[in-house]
């Protein structure tokens, strides 16, 4: 039995990762990718810097899994870079190679990871918590709990809600008898003498909690809320969800006191990531095993590029992010809809038309002539005729394709078909209103639309998981439909909130879509 990696002791040939002195970040939704990129930039600030205040407490919200892998490694574990190098704008990495486009690097900047369904109050105190300046999220589009017009779907945070409810209700009480609210243990002062805090079941539930718990704790204690998700708008969007939380369970004068905390105290900036980062292979941690000589079960993989750029709109202090390639600006617009609409548009028509023609991975897919010629079509007639850029869009094209064909990483189709229902509106849907309002169906984009709702079909009439939150919905349009293409295609489009209204009911539109043929060799 090989020996798990482990902080203590780095494999040869690798430098001692960082050992960050304090949590100064929390981090919602620790998957593969916050790993494989915010967590490698901080951690690079960190070592570059010297400034260890930047540990990351990651939470894990789905399962266990994630903590079962990293706290017996002490949070440890390696980034395996697949692909040749260059790329992006990250910088400083103590990394070692592997030889055949592979290398690898510690990152000690994740101290531990929370669930939790087990460990709420431990996480309401990290977010109460005077050494912690930022909340970092990658919960993927559905983690928002949007309905369909975008607004807060209530429903799926209710228990969150009445939670806060509660122990905002209790502290009423208790700010009354500030001696009960010192009373109590250091986990449950965090709390102010509520009961023992529910388990919270939402992303935005035990943030919004978390910002009470600190206004109840500290007064004016200022707090970074830094989305890192693929959305337009991503900080602004997330913003109206937590005040729309507040205001659901705290209803005009009982919220008084944390809407006034959030305006003086709280920002919540936009950010741009960007990293392909597929999912781990059992191979690919076996090769690593081999060749560091331990196991790492919290090994993630990524392509060689990486960008990340962050609107410079923080509450009080952050981590030196830009030491590590970051770029720190006060207009992320232009990157995050340059990103979304060239690298991520293209990505889901090259994933469903990819998934369709027989091809497992997208470097397969974007090999397949017929599939290539269509991704251009979307990518540079398309989608980047809507864009106004500080940089050269063609360039950023075609490097985006250049990613696309890297064989290293084994990114699968099936991986980025997941949740079109979430990505699409925000992917597409720009492209798609632009189009249609100066007067054009977008050919590359039909293309797209069709291709997603023929992999549905197709999905739903074999009996295979549409892995989407809303795959009911989508099963219903497509039996409801009875087989007939044109009622599939005009049903699955006509899902409410999937398109901007000015594609609804378009009839050039919905005739192109019919009509299309999927572009398979
Ligand atoms: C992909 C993204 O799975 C997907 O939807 O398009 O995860 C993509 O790999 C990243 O946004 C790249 O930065």
């Amino acid at each position: 039995m090989t020996d798990r990696l482990h902080r203590s002791a780095p494999p040869a040939g690798l430098p001692q990762p960082v050992s960050p002195t304090d949590v100064g970040v929390v981090h919602l939704g620790i998957g593969a990718f916050h790993r494989a990129h915010q967590a490698v930039f901080t951690d690079r600030a960190m070592a570059l810097s010297g400034d260890l205040r930047w540990g990351i407490l990651g939470v894990t919200q789905r399962s266990a899994g994630v903590r079962d892998q990293l706290r017996p490694q002490d949070g440890v574990y390696a980034v395996l870079t697949a692909g040749a190098a260059g790329g992006g704008s990250s910088s400083g990495d103590g990394s070692a190679a592997l030889g055949d486009g592979l290398s690898l690097e510690l990152v000690g900047a994740v101290v531990d990871v929370a669930y939790p369904a087990e460990e709420t109050p431990r996480v309401l105190a990290a977010l109460a918590a005077p050494t912690t300046h930022v909340v970092t999220l990658t919960i993927t589009e559905k983690g928002y709990a949007r309905r369909p017009d975008g607004g807060l779907d209530v429903d799926r945070v209710r228990p969150d809600l009445e939670a806060l409810r509660a122990e905002e209700l209790a502290v009423g009480s208790d700010e009354n008898n500030p001696e009960q609210a010192t009373a109590t243990s250091s986990e449950q002062k965090v709390v102010l003498g509520a009961a023992e805090p529910g388990a919270a079941s939402s992303a935005i539930g035990i943030l919004v909690r978390g910002l009470a718990v600190r206004r109840r704790v500290s007064g004016d204690l200022p707090l970074t809320v830094l989305t890192c998700d693929n959305m337009v708008d991503n900080g602004r969007v997330l913003e109206r969800l937590v005040r729309e939380a507040v205001d659901a369970a705290l209803p005009g004068a009982e919220g008084a006191a944390l809407r006034a905390y959030l305006d003086a105290a709280v920002t919540f900036p936009c950010s741009m990531v960007d990293r392909i980062v597929p999912a781990t292979t059992p191979a690919q941690r076996d090769a690593v095993e081999a060749a560091l000589g331990v196991r790492d079960e919290g090994l993630v993989v990524g392509e060689p590029f990486t960008q990340w750029v962050i609107e410079d709109r923080f509450a009080g202090p952050r981590p030196p992010w830009e030491a590590a390639g970051a770029t720190l600006t006060a207009d992320v617009a232009p990157y995050e809809q340059a990103k979304l609409r060239l690298l991520n548009g293209t990505h889901s028509l090259v994933a469903y038309s990819g998934w369709l023609a027989g091809h497992a991975t997208i470097a397969e897919a974007v090999g397949d002539p017929a599939i290539a010629e269509a991704a251009r079509e979307y990518l540079f007639d398309d989608a980047l005729p809507t864009l106004d850029a500080p940089f050269d869009l063609r360039s950023y094209g075609e490097e985006i394709l250049h990613r696309f064909a890297n064989p290293h990483t084994g990114h699968t189709t099936i991986q980025v078909a997941m949740d079109g229902t979430q990505k699409i509106p925000f992917r597409w849907g720009g492209v798609l209103g632009d189009s249609l309002s100066a007067g054009r169906v977008p050919g590359g984009l039909v293309l797209g639309l069709a291709a997603w709702a023929e992999f549905v079909r197709r999905r739903v009439m074999a009996g295979e998981v549409v892995d989407d939150p809303r795959a009911a919905e989508l099963a219903e349009v497509v039996h409801g439909a009875g087989g007939d293409r044109e009622a599939t295609v005009r049903g699955l489009l006509g899902v409410p909130g999937l398109l901007p209204d000015v594609a609804v009911g378009h009839e050039a539109l919905l005739g192109a879509v019919v009509d299309a043929r999927v572009p398979v060799s």
